[in-house]
């Protein structure tokens, strides 16, 4: 095998040759200064040359241990020899005909696994696209007119994407929102449960939504109320119990539409093929994204037959909706995750992680305010120590000391001080156990520098 090889042909272990960016990196990253708008930044700007398993390689010949999956996304590890064994040869036989033009297979047979593997027994109806913020907006078309009206409730803390509506939907202005309006209208945001900062119990919580549909929207007028099972990028915040099933049996008593917005939480990521199964929620709309398409570009919104069928023929599409090469892919990654025990993977991934932090938080001056989520899908809120005031200089600092030791985290939240994990799935223990060591390490050195400097 060639030295881009991705997969398992990657020794599973962290390498540290150069400083992080490496001098090959740094060449790159300023004829990218050149040539790419400055307006999509990255994180870690290393320059990947192959992943596989638990290990991004980089031009310099570094091997960071990837807590990120790329946002969650490759989840059944990166060039999975299975998926890039499926995918050649779907592009052998043919790598495009638009399916609404001439359908194949492998668009039908993802559409029958995702009617199968997502919660509830009713009849469901399928339908492909390929990005979150997609599918997340198609949803909102198929509620609107099941339903017949057009007000749409989103959370506090929420992310639904970029596209005009989904920044509608999605809370946070900067960077996402500024100056990019007029946004769509129609969408009302309303309390959402933060266990760690609201001190609220899930009816409590739940009671504030209802209160503000009534008092702000009526609910008549509203189509669904759309939620992340556990919400990504507002901090992988995981609603107190029975939030989200006081807010369907409200929705449900006054014909209003739940939609489960899984793009991040979905395909295994929890534990759960997906998170709303754990809250105990039968969402009748869900959006999946992300892990779904092993890697290849592939959304889907999933929902009750009746209302995806209540959209009129052609009203739904997209010329690459639903790519072949996507679709093998996904079918692929499905397998995978079925085969190789990988939901009890990731919830095995979480026993480790929160139990390191758990420890690590007991430690006098910890800035772990909160450990959360579920699975592999599990953050640190990270504040002055001995009180709640979230510490976004220190999830950077940290984050910046993971990075420089070979340790790709990433910092999200409202605030900016959470920093989260998404591993593969299939990241083995040891490699998990070394990144957790340098994040552990990292929050300690990060702390003293600066509590020093607030001294
Ligand atoms: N819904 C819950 O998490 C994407 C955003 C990265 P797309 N989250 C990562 C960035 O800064 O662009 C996301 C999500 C939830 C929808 C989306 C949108 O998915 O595939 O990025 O469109």
């Amino acid at each position: 095998m060639n030295s881009i090889t991705g997969g398992p042909a990657i020794s599973q272990q962290r390498i540290v040759r150069t400083q992080i960016p490496g001098p090959n990196s740094l060449k790159l990253q300023n004829r990218r200064a050149e040539a790419v708008t400055s307006a999509i930044p990255s994180v870690l700007p290393i320059y990947v040359t192959a992943a596989g398993g638990g290990i991004l390689v980089d031009a310099d010949g570094n091997q960071l241990i990837d807590l990120a999956s790329g946002v969650g996304v490759s989840t059944v590890g990166n060039a999975n020899p299975k998926v890039v064994e499926a995918v050649t040869r779907q592009i052998n036989a043919f790598t495009h005909t638009a399916f609404f033009v001439t359908p194949y297979e492998g668009y039908v047979e993802v559409c029958e696994k995702l009617n199968s593997i997502t919660p509830g027994t009713h009849a469901k109806r399928t339908a492909l696209f390929n990005s979150g913020s997609e599918a997340v907006e198609n949803a909102v078309k198929v509620a609107r007119k099941a339903t017949g009206r057009q007000a749409i409730v989103v959370l506090e803390h929420a992310y639904h994407g970029r596209t005009n509506l989904t920044l509608a939907m999605t809370a946070k202005a900067a960077p996402f929102k500024l100056g990019f309006g007029p946004l769509a209208s129609e969408i009302y945001r309303v309390p959402a449960s933060y266990p760690y900062r609201d001190g609220l119990s899930g009816e409590e919580a739940a009671t504030l939504v209802i209160n503000a549909i009534e008092s702000r929207i009526g609910a008549t007028e509203v189509a669904a109320i759309v939620v992340e099972p556990i919400q990504g990028e507002g901090g992988f915040i995981v609603p107190a119990p029975g939030y989200l099933t006081a807010l369907q049996s409200y929705a449900h008593t006054n014909g209003i539409l739940i939609i489960a917005d899984e793009v991040q939480s979905g395909t295994g990521r929890t534990g759960d093929w997906f998170a709303s199964e754990h809250e105990q929620i039968v969402p009748d709309l869900m959006a999946i994204g992300k892990g779904v398409g092993g890697g290849l570009p592939l959304s889907a919104v999933t929902g009750r037959a009746e209302l995806m069928d209540a959209v009129q023929p052609g009203g739904l599409g997209g010329t690459y909706s639903g790519n072949p090469a996507a679709c093998a892919s996904a079918l692929a990654a499905i397998a995978e995750i079925t085969d190789n025990g990988l939901l009890e993977a990731a919830r095995k991934i979480g026993e480790t992680a929160i139990s390191r932090f758990a420890t690590a938080q007991k430690l006098p001056g910890s800035p772990i305010g909160d450990i959360r989520g579920r699975g592999a899908m599990i953050a640190i809120e990270l504040v002055l120590p001995g009180t709640k005031t979230p510490a976004p200089d220190l999830a950077r600092a940290a984050a910046r000391l993971c990075h420089e030791q070979g340790v790709l985290v990433l910092v999200t939240g409202t605030h900016g001080n959470v920093i989260r994990l998404l591993p593969p799935l299939v990241i083995g223990q040891d490699l998990l156990q070394d990144g957790l060591d340098v994040l552990i390490e990292a929050l300690s050195i990060a702390t003293a520098q600066t509590l020093g400097e607030n001294k």
